[in-house]
């Protein structure tokens, strides 16, 4: 991994995060697991440069077109990950009773070793990590308003990540992960 604390400037972070906040069209949708429906902790949206489909613990979502700035971003983003990316998943953590459980990003549709860009904005918020096959936590590292983290190729098949609950945020947080689909 890589980690830029102070990616994008505070102002800008600030503009990005109510801009994000108000102008996209958050979901809720539920997931499947050992057959129970359950509406997901957090809100999210799925956007890209056309419509993409991304298979999801098994539902089908399929991106809206981004906006100009989500574009722009991307390529920038791109620029430093060394990836043309055409898709961007962006979860809003109302607060921090929202959370994202332990997985990988290794969905057949992002390829055999991916690399993803994840731009944090809002509340900082612990990320942690365990070795995959494993259940116990290797690292922790708090992801500040305004930080890039480039997950490089190779860690979504050796490593787990998750965003865990934490009772004494109360302010919201918005991630956008960057990633490049390609059809299977
Ligand atoms: O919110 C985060 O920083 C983690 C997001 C994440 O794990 C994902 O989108 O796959």
């Amino acid at each position: 991994m890589e980690y830029f604390p102070q990616w994008m400037d505070r102002r800008e972070s600030n503009a990005l995060l109510a801009r994000l906040q108000s102008d996209i069209d958050w979901q809720q949708p539920s997931i499947t697991l050992y057959g129970k429906s359950h509406p997901i902790p957090r809100l999210q949206a799925w956007m890209g440069d056309e419509p993409h489909t991304y298979r999801y613990s098994g539902t089908d979502f399929t991106s809206e077109i981004w906006p100009d700035y989500l574009a722009s971003l991307a390529e920038h983003v791109g620029g430093i990950a060394g990836v043309e990316f055409n898709s961007v998943l962006l979860n809003l953590y109302r607060n921090g009773q929202d959370s994202m459980g332990w997985h990988s990003d290794d969905e057949p549709e992002l390829g055999a070793a991916p690399v993803i860009a994840s731009l944090s904005l809002g509340a900082e918020r612990d990320f942690t990590l365990r070795r995959s096959g494993t259940t116990r936590q290797a690292h922790s590292l708090l992801l500040q308003h305004g930080s890039l983290l480039i997950m490089k190729a190779g860690m979504q098949s050796r490593w787990q990540h998750a965003l865990p609950r934490r009772a004494r945020v109360t302010e919201p947080r918005i991630n956008l992960t960057f990633r490049r689909i390609t059809a299977v």
